[in-house]
């Protein structure tokens, strides 16, 4: 059997296993509209000693991605009652997911910086 037939055949499965990713992608966004309350991500940039957005509207199972797009490290925290937290070091370039699991108002801080606040509320 010639080796192109082989790569041909891979191509083809590969191009199918998309098209099966891409369907389950319509089906699954169909179904989360139809009223279940889909998780959410939300991605706060931490970039030049600032929380952009500074202010996020979310609802619980929904994800925070706390990005330093600084050249220096932050260290996030929160010391509001039911949502403490504190990521310690994070360097540049790295992410920290928050998974929010509780309704509430909590502001985020960081301890290099303390001029760097933001709020998250919780629906
Ligand atoms: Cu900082």
């Amino acid at each position: 059997m010639p080796k192109f037939d082989l790569a041909a055949r891979a191509r083809l499965f590969t191009s199918a296993a998309f098209a099966i990713a891409i369907g389950t992608g319509i089906v699954g966004t169909g179904v989360f509209s139809a009223g279940f309350a889909a998780a959410g991500e939300i991605v706060i940039s931490q970039k030049k000693r600032k929380f952009t957005p500074s202010v996020v509207r979310s609802k619980v199972g929904d994800k925070v991605v706390f990005l330093n797009d600084d050249r220096f490290a932050h260290n996030l925290f929160s010391e509001t009652p039911g949502h403490e937290f504190d990521v310690r070091k994070q360097m540049p370039g790295d992410r920290h997911v928050l998974t929010l699991s509780r309704k509430g108002e909590f502001q985020v801080r960081c301890a290099i910086h303390p001029r760097m606040r933001m709020k998250i509320t919780v629906e």
